[in-house]
């Protein structure tokens, strides 16, 4: 018997020919060797999850974080499981208690592991146990720059992104800074996933545009973005 946690998520996404399968049979569309777009992956489970971020939000308030350089992110962040990201003018680093409350941060909610491991599985990385989940919500006209995801000690496990809410434009660069990322639409329910030889490749994301429509139905004015990591 194979049990649905996620009754809803649809079964054919949309998308173009581009796609191939790789897993079980969700369609997986390349961004680069090891790099793979899931549209619609997360869309089934997109209530669950949203449930279990304003729950983290209200045990780790949201917060924007400052750079080495003491500037302020535009992004507002936290975390859960057991190690959480965290910025200052010390550096970036992962740390198992929240710097706000000297708390350890919330648990990684079971539906946020269940979506990375299946996700990760159907891009070809089955075995991932992430430990870590930052939470970025981004509001209109914040963006994250170009960086590459390079503070966890395992590079050999791969980095699963979700996207609720706004659509935003995802930038997928090469392994160094200078070369040009391409560009791709994410929208409400899509994951990334990359690893391997992906796995250091800079990302990043362009200043979010509010929505024509209002705000999103489930999510409000915002997009929010999970990412999901073996840290330790
Ligand atoms: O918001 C996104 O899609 C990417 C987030 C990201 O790059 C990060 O948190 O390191």
């Amino acid at each position: 018997m194979t049990l649905r946690l996620f009754p809803d998520v649809p079964a054919v996404p949309h998308g173009g020919d581009s796609f191939t399968s790789l897993g079980n049979g969700w369609p997986v569309e390349s961004l680069a060797e090891g790099a793979w777009l899931l549209r619609g992956f997360a869309i089934g489970a997109a209530q669950t999850l949203w449930r279990e971020i304003e729950r983290v939000i209200k045990e780790a308030p949201l917060r924007q974080m400052s750079t080495p350089g003491g500037q302020k992110m535009s992004v507002r962040t936290t975390s859960c499981g057991e190690v959480g990201w965290v910025s200052d003018r010390k550096g970036y680093r992962y740390a198992a208690c929240d710097p706000e409350s000297t708390c350890p941060w919330p648990a990684l909610p079971e539906s946020f592991l269940h979506l990375a491991q299946t996700a990760a599985t159907e891009a070809g990385y089955a075995g991932f146990v992430p430990d870590s989940c930052l939470i970025n919500r981004y509001d209109p006209g914040t963006r994250m720059s170009l960086h590459q995801d390079k503070d966890e000690r395992d590079f050999a496990a791969p980095i699963v992104s979700v996207s609720l809410g706004f659509d935003a434009i995802f930038l997928f660069g090469g392994l160094r800074r200078n070369d040009r990322p391409s560009r791709t639409r994410l929208y409400h329910g899509d994951v990334v996933v990359w690893g391997g030889p992906a796995r250091l490749r800079f990302h990043g994301v362009l200043p979010i545009a509010s929505s024509a429509d209002g705000p999103h139905p489930l999510i409000g004015p915002h997009r929010f973005n999970l990412t999901l990591r073996k840290a330790t």
